[in-house]
């Protein structure tokens, strides 16, 4: 039995193997076990013979299977680390770099075009009351020009999703006047709209207002020529339409040709061959003075600009939802 045990362990190779030995041959119900238990019915004579054998056997048997163990042990430590082992001659793997995001793009330019006529950039909140997002931008509960913008209204009552950036103008100029200001608004806005290619629930805008004295219409004018010409090179055609917000008096909003469709026609543009960029005017008297300003000694232009639609014009982009479909394939084709 002692010969066979030591063939068998011999030939075991893993730790589980090892322990299927022990408990043939050691185990409780193990074969020499059984003979151990067996001893005491052999004959008084022979019993300290065959007890001191088999209890010789059993101690050979354990310190074999104690070395067995630790050679298996070693084996597979060593085996785990081979396997482990980093192979610092392999080409390290290519680190993929970020980019920017377009409208991120877009903002930043809008900003170092705006700073270089003078204009600081502001920060509003998006989640305004109904007294920063209409009243005091000249309209009161009820009037009807509210719903030129499709709200989104909060389970909290008065509190709004900003619909325009229309209501930093007032914060910023609370917080500055009587001086004169000079300043651009970024940032997300919200509409309960219907999601088309040209319009999302959520994009951009960037606010601008000036108030000072003496300021008039050519100024707004002369800085939309200017940034246009930066933006997009000189010659670039536009077009302002007269247009109606409570908050501006006279207003207009502004066009840029088509590039889309070359001015054909597409519907980016509606088919007109002509894009909407922004919505503009002189700051209403009332809106002044809800402002802290006196409207007797000052005036104001202010614009909301939609830059989406002018990324889109300049990526060649013809849908307005890939800006926040967070797909990668559209980033590495802007990049
Ligand atoms: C306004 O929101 C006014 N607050 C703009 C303004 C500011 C006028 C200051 C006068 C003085 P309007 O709703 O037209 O106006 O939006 C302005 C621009 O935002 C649009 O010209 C368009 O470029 C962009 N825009 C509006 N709605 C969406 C939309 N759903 N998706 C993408 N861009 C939009």
């Amino acid at each position: 039995l002692r010969q066979q045990a030591i063939t068998a362990l011999t030939s075991t190779s893993t730790t589980e193997e090892t322990r299927a030995w022990h408990s043939e041959y050691l185990g409780r119900k193990g074969r020499l076990t059984g003979i151990l238990r067996s001893v005491g019915a052999v004959s008084p004579e022979e019993r300290p013979r065959i007890g001191k054998l088999a209890n010789e056997i059993k101690t050979a048997l354990e310190e074999a299977l104690q070395e067995r163990q630790t050679a298996i042990e070693q084996a597979e430590l060593e085996a785990a680390r081979n396997k482990e082992l980093i192979d610092v001659t392999l080409p390290g793997r290519p680190q993929t770099l970020g980019k920017m995001h377009p409208s991120t793009r877009t903002l930043r330019e809008i900003a170092d075009i705006f700073a270089t006529m003078g204009f600081l950039v502001y920060d509003s909140p998006e989640v305004e009351t109904d007294e920063y997002n209409f009243q005091l931008l000249n309209m009161p509960p009820g009037h009807p020009a509210r719903d030129l913008w499709d709200t989104f209204y909060t389970t909290t009552p008065d509190v709004v999703l900003r619909t325009h950036t229309s209501p930093g103008q007032i914060h910023a100029m609370r917080q500055y006047a009587p001086e004169p200001i000079r300043i651009i608004l970024p940032g997300k806005c919200y509409r309960y709209e219907q999601v088309t290619a040209r319009s999302e629930s959520m994009f951009y805008q960037v606010e601008g207002l000036a108030v000072g004295k003496n300021i008039t219409f050519s100024d707004l004018k002369g800085t939309f020529m200017n940034y246009a010409s930066q933006m997009y090179g000189e010659g670039r055609k536009m077009r302002f339409r007269k247009h109606y917000f409570p908050f501006t008096e006279p207003s207009v909003e502004v066009d840029i040709d088509c590039v889309i469709c070359g001015g054909k026609g597409c519907n980016i543009c509606k088919y007109t061959g002509w894009l909407e960029i922004l919505g503009a005017g002189m700051v209403n008297p009332r809106v002044l003075e809800y402002g802290g300003y006196d409207p007797a000694e000052y005036s104001g232009f202010a614009f909301g600009l939609g830059p989406d639609r002018m990324t889109m014009q300049k990526y060649d982009i013809n849908d307005i939802r890939y800006f926040f479909s967070n797909d990668v394939r559209f980033l590495e084709r802007i990049g």
